[in-house]
């Protein structure tokens, strides 16, 4: 029987686990990535771990997402991050250098490789035929570490691509086709793998636009073929020696099969508050806009700048309409400098910022109250913008640059006639902004920076006999980590400091649970379905047990905050009948006894005993030896720190 490309990369990478479907895996990791906001606390975590040099092929630390520096804490946790990278043999990409999955992608992403990265759009590299995965800080701590990365064997589904794209329909509406049908859980345990025929009528960064995006679908990942296109682009970043050509083999067997048309898709939009509450324009009607913002790991290639320069050429933003764009790496903007496509922009009337993620992560440009506001991003929840009751629509970049001059949404095949827009046969290649690692023997003469604003990871205990606790909050369906641990230019700089960043912990929902919770000493949430969706952020997890959280109770999780949690040491528990979770109430006591011993004995179905209501209530606590080991330790730090003694 034949192999996936899912597959036949995973095959390669096992280390641990018998490769079978369903079954926890370890896969031998070859690159990672960290961004700033997530990086501080996975080098904390990396340092306490005690490795003195990476041990992958190659791990690069990036800062793109704190860049505002409206006070003295994103510098010097840029600074931290740079020492601890020359000092253990990884590649820093300074603030400038643009964003890390566009980066990543350009200048340092192989075909056939393994890359996990502490950011959950990770998959972007998915683009160029690799297996790329968004984990939390400390698992990419271990990977630098030489520890393996556990996933679940996956379902692997096939999206089979026929037919050619119409003009002035992009890759962001195949990705929108994909979520609208499947959702955003509907991607949970599974590999989306691209093949057919249309493969090759999409370029690497079409292809990484859509791969960036599966992480809406809480996909593992999502993976497209090494093929001519993949070399082409290897070709123009003068990194032709990395390809090697990738494909399924024609007799692979796969778990479901979804077929798309390109020529069938229409321009669409994401319409708040979800990735996958996709209409067309038609649908949406006649929709005023207060504001364009086009950029981001999804949509900030030099190509899809190259689309926005024409359409904006020689006209001017519409007077209501306020248009941000942040090209994604140094790279597109030096071109786009170059070819005077930014003059371009700039004369039409857009605000032009750095390369960084700027307003995806609410980090500036948060639109006025009540505002419409069309980004060519991925996320598109609740208050991510910076303004609660701001009106996020995400969009393909044509779609962006055209409203942002009608001041309606508008249909880009409006636009008539579409020119060939054709890929560089040669990028303008200058990693001047990528500083090299020390030496191996001079990495002891590196000292670490730290700045005040650096605070230890928190404290951890062994899992504990008996929970006795209160039920400190119940939330509901689909909450997403900017939920529970919101983000944005106030909250962004205290990633590094647990205690201060807690007191915003699920602030959205309730603004009065930081202090219950802490008042309380120990609770425990309750969930709906997908709980955790969407960024990797372990805080999302730390703040919580800061907070004194010992298990959270839910009807499903998202993939990676489960892991989080986990790592974490916090029980994720589901419950056995959903129709359990309209019975316990926030406040009541409740109590799962002998907790311990039963987890010890593997037991992976236990009782919550509701003391308030005097029910009982079955959960699932389905841990795997290794999960169950880090739970019994009190998480993954100890549970390392342990096994590398
Ligand atoms: C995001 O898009 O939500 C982020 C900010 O990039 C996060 C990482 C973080 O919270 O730092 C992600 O996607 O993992
Ligand atoms: Fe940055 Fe936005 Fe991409 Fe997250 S989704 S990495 S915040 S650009």
């Amino acid at each position: 029987m034949g192999l996936t490309l899912t597959e036949k990369i995973l095959k390669a990478h096992v280390v641990d686990g018998e490769f079978v479907k369903g079954n926890e895996i370890g896969i031998r990791i070859d690159q990672t990535l960290t961004q700033d906001a997530t990086g501080t606390m996975a080098y904390l975590e990396f340092e306490a771990i005690g490795v003195p040099r990476v041990k992958t092929e190659r791990s690069v630390a990036y800062i793109d997402h704190n860049t505002l520096q409206s006070g003295f804490e994103n510098a010097d946790d840029h600074r931290f991050i740079g020492s601890v990278a020359k000092k253990h043999g990884i590649w820093f990409s300074r603030p400038g250098n643009g964003i890390c999955h566009q980066v990543h992608l350009e200048r340092f992403g192989v075909p056939g490789k393994t890359l996990i990265g502490s950011d959950s759009h990770t998959p972007t590299g998915g683009g160029i035929g690799m297996i790329a995965i968004g984990a939390g800080g400390l698992d990419v701590a271990v990977a630098m570490g030489g520890g393996a990365y556990y996933i679940t064997y996956p379902k692997i589904v096939k999206v089979n691509l026929t037919g050619k794209l119409s003009p002035w329909v992009a890759a962001k509406d195949v990705i929108l086709e994909v979520l609208r049908r499947l959702s955003v859980k509907g991607g949970v345990g599974k590999v989306i793998e691209y093949c057919g025929e249309g493969v090759k009528t999409l370029t690497v960064p079409e292809r990484a636009t859509i791969t960036n995006m599966g992480a809406e679908l809480g996909a593992t990942t999502s993976i497209f073929p090494s093929d001519e296109v993949t070399l082409e682009f290897l070709k123009a970043q003068d990194r032709a020696d990395v390809w090697t050509e990738l494909k399924a083999d024609d007799d692979a067997v796969y778990d479901e099969t979804v077929d798309i048309d390109l020529g069938a898709i229409v321009p669409m939009a994401a319409c708040p508050h979800s990735p996958d509450n996709v209409k067309t324009v038609a649908e949406i009607g006649k929709l005023k806009i207060d504001q364009v913002c086009i950029g981001s790991c999804t949509n900030s290639s030099f190509m899809d700048m190259m689309k926005v320069a024409y359409i904006l050429k020689g006209k001017t933003v519409h007077p209501d309409v306020s248009l941000a764009i942040a090209p994604g790496s140094k790279q597109v903007l030096n071109m786009i400098a170059q070819n005077g496509a930014l003059a371009t922009m700039i004369d039409a009337g857009a605000r032009i910022l750095e390369s960084a993620c700027g307003p995806c992560i609410g980090m500036g440009q948060s639109p006025n109250s009540k505002g419409v506001s069309l980004r060519t991003f991925n996320r598109n929840f609740e208050g991510r913008s910076g303004t609660k009751d701001g009106q996020i629509y995400l969009v393909s970049p044509e779609m962006a640059a055209l409203s942002a001059l009608t001041g309606y949404l508008t249909d880009p095949r409006e636009l008539g006639d579409m020119p060939k827009f054709e890929m560089p046969r040669q990028f303008v290649i200058n990693d001047n902004m990528v500083a090299a690692p020390a030496p191996e023997a001079e990495m002891d003469k590196v000292e670490i920076l730290r700045g005040p604003n650096i605070k230890p990871y928190p404290e951890t205990a062994p899992l504990v006999e008996n929970i006795e606790c209160a039920v400190s909050l119940k939330v509901g369906d689909n909450i997403t980590t900017d939920h529970i641990m919101p983000a944005g230019a106030k909250i962004l700089p205290l990633r590094s400091n647990i205690p201060a960043i807690s007191q915003h912990c699920f602030t959205v929902c309730d603004e009065d649970f930081p202090r219950r919770a802490k008042n309380l000493g120990k609770s425990i949430i309750v969930g709906g379905v997908n709980y955790g969706q969407g960024s990797s952020r372990e805080h999302a997890a730390l703040a919580p047990l800061y907070l004194g959280i010992k298990a959270v109770l839910v009807k499903s999780f998202a993939r990676i905050h489960r892991a989080n949690l986990i790592n974490a040491g916090i029980l994720p528990l589901t419950f056995v009948n959903e129709a359990d979770y309209d019975k316990i109430s926030q406040g009541d006591e409740i109590a799962i006894e002998n907790v311990r011993a039963d987890i010890e004995a593997g037991k992976t179905r236990l009782t919550v005993v509701d003391k308030t209501k005097n029910i009982t209530i079955p959960v699932l606590c389905e841990l795997t030896g290794r999960t169950k080991d880090i739970i019994l330790a009190g998480g993954l730090l100890d549970y390392t720190r342990e096994s590398l003694k």
